[in-house]
């Protein structure tokens, strides 16, 4: 009897096949955020080393009357997030534009209904004032639906440096897409974590506690739990590398052994030699020039930017 072999249900399952089966290897860490990666994911958001979420917090402490009155608009505006998480950053502004009395509708984007029904209720309790309408989808399905939502300025916000995650070539797409849902005089406010001293990108990815290890190691334990993996994820070193010509920081798993895995769901066996590399992420880091040259190429011009008194990470606003 021929053997079919079982089909491919999910962009994680077609992903782990391919990324598995190429030379070098390589895993997208989009796939590490499950319920588990999340958890992890904040864990590291709370880290100290793990600077970027305190200069964020800072530029919006510092700036927020300027940033606020750069979103302002006489008949009101929409502020749409961009993966909202627990919108824990973006409630300094929105209290401090609750404060000055700005009209605009809060709407936060989210894959995850979960998060969007957790956030919603956070800001009933925190901010009353704010009008929330959370919006469950991908981006660009929910950007595309809201090109035309109504007449008035749209403010879309992206944080956290997400956009680091992407290859340039795919950073252009995802601006180039934002871009597209705008209208003349919308504006785009993303933040980009900037090139310093490599010892401090180093260390911010490279924690003693190993949750950041713990963090590229999920991806292994969502193979094992959703597709009968055989990874013994204790087989494996997480690597961090910086390379301050190019401003890329870059995670691996590596092999500390000579090992065979079996991913079941798949029918697939993986062959690791030792000291063989799986490359789950880029964490590019960004200076003026390379933020100016990807605006260039997306069709957006940056109107102003705001910086944390170390100068380690920008938040930029853009307009069409
Ligand atoms: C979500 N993203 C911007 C984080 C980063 O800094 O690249 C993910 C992360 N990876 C390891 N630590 C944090």
């Amino acid at each position: 009897m021929t053997q079919t072999k079982p089909t491919i249900a999910t962009a994680f399952h077609k992903e782990v096949e391919e990324g598995l089966t190429a030379f070098p290897k390589y895993l997208s860490s989009k796939f590490i955020y499950d319920k588990k990666g999340d958890k992890l994911f904040q864990d590291i958001m709370a880290m100290p080393s793990y600077y970027l979420t305190d200069c964020e917090y800072e530029i919006f402490e510092t700036h927020k009357t300027a940033i606020a009155q750069a979103f302002t608009s006489k008949s009101g505006f929409e502020l749409i997030e961009l993966g909202a998480g627990d919108g824990k950053k973006t409630k300094i502004l929105l209290e401090h534009l609750v404060t000055r009395g700005d009209t605009f509708t809060y709407l936060p984007i989210d894959i995850s209904q979960n998060a969007l029904d957790g956030l919603e209720e956070s800001m009933n309790k925190d901010l009353p004032k704010v009008d929330i309408k959370p919006q469950q989808g991908t981006y660009f399905d929910v950007l595309e639906g809201l090109a035309n939502y109504n007449s008035r300025k749209k403010v879309i916000v992206v944080l956290g440096s997400n956009i680091g995650n992407l290859l340039h070539p795919q950073a252009i797409d995802f601006l180039s897409n934002i871009q597209k849902a705008m209208s003349p005089g919308d504006l785009l406010f993303m933040g980009f974590d900037q090139k310093k001293n490599p010892q401090v990108i180093l260390d911010a990815y490279n924690d003693p506690e190993g949750i950041t290890a713990a963090f590229n190691k999920n991806l292994l334990h969502r193979i094992n739990d959703e597709m009968d993996g055989t990874f013994n994820p204790e087989q494996f070193n997480h690597w961090e590398t910086y390379d301050p010509e190019t401003g890329t920081a870059k995670s691996y798993l590596v092999s500390k052994q000579d090992q065979e895995v079996r991913i079941n769901a798949l029918d697939l066996n993986v062959h690791f030699n030792a000291w063989e590399t799986i490359h789950t992420e880029i964490s590019q880091k960004y200076d003026d020039s390379i933020v100016e040259w990807l605006a260039n190429e997306s069709g957006l011009n940056i109107i102003n930017d705001f910086a944390d008194s170390k100068g380690y990470y920008k938040n930029y606003l853009f307009e069409k």
